[in-house]
C-alpha cells in the first residue's frame, strides 16, 4: 500500500482548501468539499474493505450506494487542513441502503463529515445524473458574493445578468447562470434538498447572506466557477454605487456566446 497522505486526491484538497483559506473564504470552520473518487485509484491507498466508524444519515443518499468521497469534516478548518488532513478530511463510503457512511480513512480524534453533506451528496446525485463525468460540489464564503447578495435582487435572472455583465470571462465561464436561494437555515437536509434542486440546472448555487456552491468534474472546474463568480461580484460592488456610463450590452453577450460556442441560459438574454 502506498502511503495514502502522498495520494493525489489528497495532495490537491489540501492545496485547494489552504488556497481558499488564503482567499479569505474560508474563516474558521467555514466551507466545505467534497470530491467523488475512484474506487481503484483508492484501492492503492487503503483496504477498501475496512470501515473504521460509520455514521449514521438522516436522507437517503442510496443514488450514490458505493460510492467513495473524500470529504472535509464538520468543525474543521480550511486553514488546518495542509497540514493535518487525517484529522480534518476523511475518505468515506456510502452504505449500501444509503442510510450511512462508512469511515475508510481520516476525521482522526473523533471528527466526522462536514454539516453540509446533504447539500452535497444531494447535489451530487443531480450533477451525476447531468454528467456522469461531475466529480466536486465544493462551498465557500466568497466574500464579495456574500456582500452581493445584501443590496442585489435574488432573482436569478438578475443576478447572473449583472455578473455577466461585470467581466467578458464571465458568460463563457457560466452561460449556465447562477441559481440563488434566498437565506435558509444551513446545515440541515432542508437547505440540502433546495441546492440540489437548484443544480438540476445551475453548477453555482448562491445561498443568500452566506456563501456559494460550485459543482465540476475536478476541483479546477469547481473552483474556476466560485473564483470567476466572486470577481465579478467584486467588480459590482466597486462600481455599483458609481454612475455606468457604459455597460457590455445583450447584443454583445450574445456575439461573444457565438464566438465562444455557448449556451447563454435560455431567457437571460434579451431576444435580438
Ligand atoms: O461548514 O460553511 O455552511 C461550515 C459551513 C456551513
Ligand atoms: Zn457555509
Amino acid at each position: 500500500m502506498k502511503d495514502i497522505l502522498t495520494a493525489p486526491f489528497v495532495q490537491e484538497v489540501c492545496k485547494i482548501t489552504g488556497n481558499m483559506y488564503r482567499l479569505g473564504w474560508d474563516e474558521r470552520n467555514g466551507g466545505n468539499l467534497s470530491c467523488l473518487l475512484d474506487e481503484k485509484e483508492v484501492g492503492a491507498y487503503l483496504d477498501t474493505s475496512q470501515t473504521l466508524r460509520t455514521f449514521p444519515m438522516a436522507f437517503d443518499a442510496g443514488a450514490l450506494a458505493g460510492k467513495i468521497f473524500i470529504v472535509t469534516g464538520t468543525g474543521k478548518y480550511f486553514r488546518n487542513i495542509p497540514d493535518n488532513p487525517a484529522e480534518n478530511l476523511g475518505i468515506i463510503r456510502v452504505a449500501a441502503d444509503g442510510r450511512s457512511v462508512g469511515l475508510l480513512w481520516g476525521y482522526e480524534g473523533g471528527g466526522a463529515p462536514t454539516s453540509e453533506l446533504p447539500a452535497h451528496f444531494r447535489s451530487h446525485i443531480v450533477r451525476l445524473e447531468k454528467d456522469p463525468g461531475h466529480r466536486v460540489v465544493m462551498h465557500c464564503h466568497a466574500t464579495n458574493v456574500v456582500a452581493m447578495t445584501f443590496i442585489h435582487p435574488l432573482d436569478e435572472r438578475a443576478f447572473t445578468r449583472t455578473l455577466w455583465q461585470m467581466c467578458t470571462e464571465c458568460l463563457v465561464v457560466f452561460p449556465d447562470g447562477v441559481g440563488v436561494l434566498p437565506w435558509m437555515l444551513c446545515g440541515n437536509d432542508e437547505i440540502g434538498v433546495a441546492t440540489a434542486e437548484k443544480m438540476r440546472e445551475y453548477r453555482l448555487v448562491v445561498w443568500g447572506q452566506h456563501g456559494i456552491f460550485g459543482a465540476g468534474k475536478n476541483i479546477d472546474e469547481a473552483f474556476g466557477l466560485i473564483e470567476t463568480v466572486e470577481k465579478a461580484a467584486e467588480i459590482y460592488l466597486k462600481i455599483c454605487r458609481s454612475p455606468i456610463l457604459q455597460s457590455i450590452t445583450d447584443e454583445e453577450l450574445q456575439i461573444l456566446a457565438k464566438a465562444f460556442q455557448v449556451t447563454p441560459k435560455e431567457g437571460f438574454l434579451t431576444a435580438k
